[in-house]
């Protein structure tokens, strides 16, 4: 890699992990750089020596089979970036003027979606399992510590200073920090410090967005207009609010959109704030000199595919515009251009409305191959599977078996059962032929772990008020094409492909994870075994498996104590887009409905809602003729028609519209209504 020139790093912690890309990456040790983990840029490390730590992290791990494996992958994403330049340098010949004119017009279009009315914050706890910890333990407050024994989940700061951080085996760890004091995982003290912090944000932001444990967006805009306050001020009341009644400390991010707000509240970590005012020309500086890394959705191997091609700041993306589509694909071209352009969505909402993509449940354990045993763990995972889709209330039309071999390697398959299953009975039955086929294909099969999945959902919730579409659709239906799309309030389609990308880098992060545990389980059964009281393996296994369980686990948002009806933003029906099936979907609570006079069908007990609804009743002719006739039974309805234009519900669809595509175009498609939901009229879901 060569300098290329631009502007060195505005902020010391930026400069650090850029540099050290830049030291390890320029000694074509690209091993070293992959081998520094998933929380290189992790806040509290700006005097550390990350060249040193790689240097200690590959004489730790080599020779294992972490680090073959490590080194294997390694050198296949080498492979990978040869085949990129490769193609660069074949399109570097030929006219991309093309290219390079519909970059420019996607930039303009983009450009008109950017909204600079809003106020998001993104509010992120400081070392969060550690601080908890410490309330418990406040001598801790003052020494290296750490969470996780087999694989660090934080540190404190002190600890950080050394090179410590999530995501790193804890006797690496050790070997940073010899003094490093390890405390095993409490998850329920964590959780219920966390709904404390959530608590105090409803009254902030009753339609907060918990993003992880200790993170979450708010927008508080709305907020700031009412108490007449500058977000600064408002922030600054948050966490001092925080603090004063939970006793652990939050950093925060201001911004125009929750992209930048991400980004800016690991700026002044830990215990401060960071605002990017909203105006293009300071949001433009600010994405310039951003290493790309910084940006979530962009992982390590991203990284290095975009490092490859001169892109190491999102200031560098915009010079290799005309190529990004034809060497990544389109729905990276987009998402890169909207981090050049720092633009991001302003919507923000409680995570249990996001829909599921899947449900799916996963179990590590010691290699095993004995074909009963197989049997009768695949029957245990089909039961909890059973459990977690009766709490979320779905059922898959697709059923997707994963193993991973004793040698690390994962494998899935899926099968279309011929109905959608939920009970352990269904999974279990359709999954065994799947597993037994496997077993012919591996002679001598010897797993490690196994885990079943459920997609394409189907809701089995027993509600019918899902009639005329007034409800949002509350199951992801598995369509792809309802991925990272949503309609705004206006009917209008926005795609922000940032979701899929952000789902991309968390997965990669879990790998990660994953692939440190095989470390600190390889180095659990050698003799030298140096960190304090370590775990038993079977502790170590049992870590894992709740931490992998506890990571996804989001709770409802509390209902707001404070709450004036003027600063609540409308707790309404939401929009619905995918999430990655990180979410808690909690059980539905106990909905006040009012009955529609027209169709007696019942509906959302909001005034704003209500009155839509009967809008749309009354505007339709069938309706009125039924209630001309007084026809005791609900009237029958047309259909709309399918191309989902012209006037519907009410309201004209803008063809002006900010992505420029109106609703329901595509073929393939479902009818959508203005709030996103699949129309379903006569109050049937599912299969
Ligand atoms: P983070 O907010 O990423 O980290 P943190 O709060 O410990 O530190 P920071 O001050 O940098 O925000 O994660 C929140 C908690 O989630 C963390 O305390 C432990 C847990 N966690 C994991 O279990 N695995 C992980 O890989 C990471 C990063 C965090
Ligand atoms: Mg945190």
């Amino acid at each position: 890699m060569t300098t290329d020139g631009r502007k060195p790093q505005p902020e010391v912690q930026d400069a650090v992990a850029a540099a050290t890309a830049q030291a390890v990456v320029g000694e074509h040790d690209t091993l070293k750089y992959h081998l520094l983990g998933p929380s290189l840029t992790k806040a509290g490390q700006d005097s550390v020596d990350q060249q040193k730590i790689s240097e200690i992290i590959y004489n730790a791990s080599k020779g294992s089979k972490y680090f073959n494996n490590e080194e294997y992958k390694d050198k296949n994403l080498t492979q990978k970036i040869e085949k990129i330049l490769a193609k660069k340098r074949q399109l570097e010949r030929m006219d991309l003027a093309s290219d390079l004119r519909r970059a420019d017009e996607c930039i303009a279009e983009l450009e008109l979606s950017r909204d600079l009315s809003q106020t998001v914050i993104h509010i992120d706890c400081d070392a969060f399992y550690a601080a908890v910890e410490e309330l418990d333990r406040p001598e801790l407050k003052h020494v290296p510590m750490a969470v996780g024994k087999g694989v660090l989940t934080t540190c404190n700061y002190h600890a950080r200073k050394f090179g410590c951080r999530s995501g790193m085996a804890g006797f690496v760890a050790m070997k940073l920090c010899p003094n490093l004091i390890c405390l095993p995982l409490n998850f329920e003290k964590y959780t219920a410090k966390a709904q404390e912090v959530r608590e105090i944000l409803a009254d902030y932001d009753p339609r907060f967005e918990s993003s992880s444990i200790d993170e979450a967006y708010l927008n508080i805009t709305e907020y700031c207009g009412e108490k007449g306050m500058n977000p600064e001020e408002a922030v600054t009341q948050i966490r001092n609010e925080v603090y004063e009644k939970t006793h652990i400390t939050i950093s925060a991010g201001i911004a125009a959109n929750a992209k930048i707000a991400k980004i800016a509240s690991n700026r002044n970590k830990p215990n401060g704030q960071f605002r990017v005012a909203n105006d293009r020309a300071t949001i433009l500086a600010f994405m310039r000199d951003l290493p790309t890394r910084k940006v979530n959705g962009i992982g390590r191997v991203f990284e290095r595919e975009l490092d490859a091609i001169g892109v190491k700041t999102c200031g560098d993306i915009y010079s290799q515009r005309a190529y990004l589509s034809k060497l990544f694909g389109e729905k990276a071209f987009q998402f890169l251009m909207q981090c050049h352009l720092g633009l991001g969505r302003t919507k923000v909402q409680p995570a249990e409305e996001y829909e599921r993509k899947s449900v799916g449940t996963e179990s590590t354990f010691h290699d095993m191959s004995d074909k009963t045993e197989l049997r009768e763990k695949l029957r245990w995972i089909a039961e909890e599977l059973e459990k977690d889709l009766t709490r979320t209330q779905f059922k898959g039309r697709t059923l997707v078996l994963k193993i991973k071999l004793h040698t690390y390697e994962v494998l899935t398959r899926q099968t279309v059962p011929p109905k959608a299953v939920g009970t352990a009975d269904d999974l279990y039955t359709y999954s065994l032929p799947m597993m037994a086929k496997l077993e012919k294909e591996i002679p001598r099969m010897k797993l490690r772990l196994m885990g079943l999945r459920c997609t394409h959902l189907v809701s089995t919730k027993k509600t019918g008020i899902d009639f005329f579409g007034m409800r949002r659709l509350s199951s992801a239906d598995g369509d792809a094409s309802l991925s990272r799309t949503k309609v705004d309030e206006d009917g209008e389609w926005e795609v922000w492909p940032e979701e899929e990308f952000e789902a991309a880098a968390r997965q990669e992060r879990q790998d990660e994870m994953n692939e440190l545990e095989r470390l600190s389980q390889e180095h659990q059964s050698q003799d030298d075994v140096s960190a304090l009281d370590p775990l038993t393996q079977e502790e170590e296994l049992e870590e894992a498996n709740r931490r992998h369980k506890h990571g996804r686990e989001i709770l409802p948002n509390p209902t707001p104590k404070k709450q004036s009806t003027s600063n609540a933003r409308e707790l309404g029906p939401s929009v619905g887009f995918q999430k990655p099936a990180t979410g808690y979907v909690p059980p539905p609570k106990e909905e006040k409905l009012w009955m529609c006079p027209i169709c007696a069908r019942p509906q959302s007990a909001s005034d704003k809602d209500f009155n839509d609804h009967i809008d749309f009743c009354l505007s339709r002719q069938t309706i009125k003729e039924a209630v001309r006739d007084t026809s005791p039974s609900p009237p029958a309805l047309e259909r709309p028609t399918s191309d989902g234009g012209g006037k519907e519900n009410g309201h004209h669809y803008s063809h002006g519209n900010k992505r420029g595509r109106p609703p329901s175009k595509r073929k393939g498609e479902p009818v959508m209504s203005e709030r996103g939901s699949k129309k379903l009229f006569f109050g049937v879901q599912g299969s």
